[in-house]
């Protein structure tokens, strides 16, 4: 036996204002004027592209007491522009001292606790390239300290 669902005419009305109101929330909320663009939307084409790195550090015990210590670079991995200049900012908080390297440049530099150190590098090819820290190179050292940037 078919039923019927009888609807009145305010209640569709009430229904469609409802969903009106709820969309129009919706978009206010998505453009809320407090938000930020997490990728530099405003760059011009032949802006340098800025990325920053902080260091930091991962502390741990075994159940029978060795400590377990490793430095990363934060984020451990960066997605750059081939052929577009790339200012990488690297903030130094656990550690004193990391010299490094960008393998397969000339790039080198050392970052010390506090201080922010500033590199500059463009990549003509693209591909993956290692950030290491010659002082924390393996687990021995408390590393990998390696970072990741892959030039597209
Ligand atoms: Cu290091």
């Amino acid at each position: 036996m078919l039923k019927f669902i009888v609807v009145k005419k305010g209640s569709i009305i009430f229904i469609l204002l409802s969903i009106m109101i709820l969309t129009l929330g919706a978009v206010w909320s998505l453009s809320s004027k407090n938000t930020y663009p997490t990728i530099s939307l405003s760059e011009k084409a032949s802006d340098k592209q800025t990325v920053h790195l902080v260091i930091g550090e991962y502390k741990s015990k075994t159940v029978d007491g060795n400590e377990l210590e490793v430095y990363r670079w934060d984020p451990g991995t960066i997605f750059v522009e081939k052929g577009k200049e790339l200012e990488l900012r690297i903030l130094g908080i656990n550690g004193a001292e990391h010299p490094f390297y960008i393998e397969g440049t000339s790039v080198k530099g050392i970052v010390k606790k506090g201080e922010e150190t500033v590199v500059n590098v463009t990549f003509s090819k693209e591909g993956t390239y290692r950030l290491i820290c010659e002082a924390h190179k393996i687990l021995e050292n408390n590393g990998p300290m390696i970072g990741y940037i892959i030039v597209d």
